[in-house]
């Protein structure tokens, strides 16, 4: 394989994105994997780890890793994207790291449900969302108030079996710079939701309003005001062309044209495929995953080209609740969740 590497967007905090086009396996090993963090890496000084699980239930207890992993364990299958993909391509510009296409991850997750927990603990009967409070802290921009990275899940999606709070990634501990020695894995969410380097879980009666949830991951529609907020939740239906390389140049002939597409909410129906700038469409390939599964569905299509000339090639996913990628994006003032046509142009010589 080439030696690649994460592409580097800023290293403290670090964030670094997978070079997505190069990926040609279906599972990301961590080297390739994307790191995207709010602060410093948490020091994890303890020997022994402990999950406090509290709050609003009837016993709160600790947990030790020993017990956590006698309970009955699921792996699943999970891209996990950051809200944030693709933010580079929005116009106008909007502040924020400037993601290609590369700001996502695809692997298997082992881990115990979270509704198992909340079972241990008996939540009490009016709970409304269950916190989880990541080990990393800091300063935000926009305060001098230091915060733990901590958000919340509504009760119904803590309940649902694939919440997980894992311990392995493709069968391994969790590496470091993805959570280890637990993380909380949302799948269908975007990643902010999915809480590395877990340090304790609370259930609550109320609604959390943590930065992370009241200030970031807000869809703002407008530049100038708050009006017609509402908060990030599911994945867009989305798609990335991994070949041929945008601006990469070909010969006249057959092509094989690929690439992934990916949903949060039921699972890809079909991919469409335009080498004329968007007039005519045709159907890719896609094989399929499984049920039960939250991975990317890989897709071809093999274009034969005879006329020599500059195209641009277009990718269009839809999912089977029907939602498809639009034109153009939705622009937010926060730039989360870009699903445009992904697009590309090439040179054939
Ligand atoms: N504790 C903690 N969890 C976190 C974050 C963080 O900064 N701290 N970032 C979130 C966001 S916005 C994303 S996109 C993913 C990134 O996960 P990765 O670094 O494993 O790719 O983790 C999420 N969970
Ligand atoms: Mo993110």
């Amino acid at each position: 394989m080439r030696n690649l590497s994460l592409i580097v967007h800023n290293l403290q905090p670090e964030n670094k994105e997978t070079p997505i086009q190069f990926i040609e396996s279906d599972i990301l090993g961590p080297k390739l994997f994307y790191r995207r963090n709010h602060f410093s890496f948490p020091t994890l000084t303890f020997s022994n780890y402990w999950l406090p699980v509290n709050g609003y239930v009837d016993t709160p207890r600790i947990f030790s890793m020993q017990e956590i992993l006698k309970l009955p364990a699921r792996t699943i299958k999970v891209v996990l994207e950051c809200a944030g993909n693709k933010r580079g391509f929005f116009e106008p510009k909007v502040f924020g790291e400037q993601w290609e296409k590369g700001a996502m991850s695809h692997g298997y997750w082992k881990g115990v449900s979270l509704r198992s927990f909340l079972e241990l603990v008996g939540i009490k009967e009016d709970s409304k969302e269950v916190i989880v409070e990541g080990y990393d802290y800091g300063k935000r921009t926009d305060t001098d108030r230091v915060y733990s990275f901590t958000r919340s899940v509504p009760l119904e999606k803590a309940l649902h079996p694939d919440s997980i709070i894992a311990y392995e990634y493709n069968n391994q501990p969790i590496p470091f710079f993805h959570g280890y020695p637990l993380r909380l894995i949302v799948p269908n969410f975007y990643a902010m939701a999915s809480v590395k380097w877990i340090k304790q879980i609370t259930v609550i009666d109320s609604i959390y309003k943590g930065p992370f949830q009241s200030i970031d991951y807000v869809y703002y529609p407008n530049k100038n005001n708050d009006e017609g907020a509402f908060p990030v939740t599911a994945m867009n239906v989305n798609s990335t062309i991994q070949k041929p390389l945008d601006r990469e140049i070909l010969n006249t002939g057959t092509h094989t044209i690929k690439g992934i597409a990916w949903t949060g909410q039921g699972s890809i129906s079909k991919v469409e495929i335009s080498t004329d700038n968007g007039q005519n469409w045709r159907l890719a390939n896609i094989r399929n995953s499984g049920p039960g599964d939250y991975g990317w569905f890989p897709w071809s299509y093999e274009w034969t080209v005879n006329v020599k000339g500059e195209y641009t090639i277009m990718a269009k996913a839809t999912d089977s609740t029907n939602r498809t990628q639009p034109a153009s994006p939705f622009w937010n003032r926060k730039g989360y969740g870009y699903n445009a046509y992904d697009k590309i142009t090439i040179k054939v010589e």
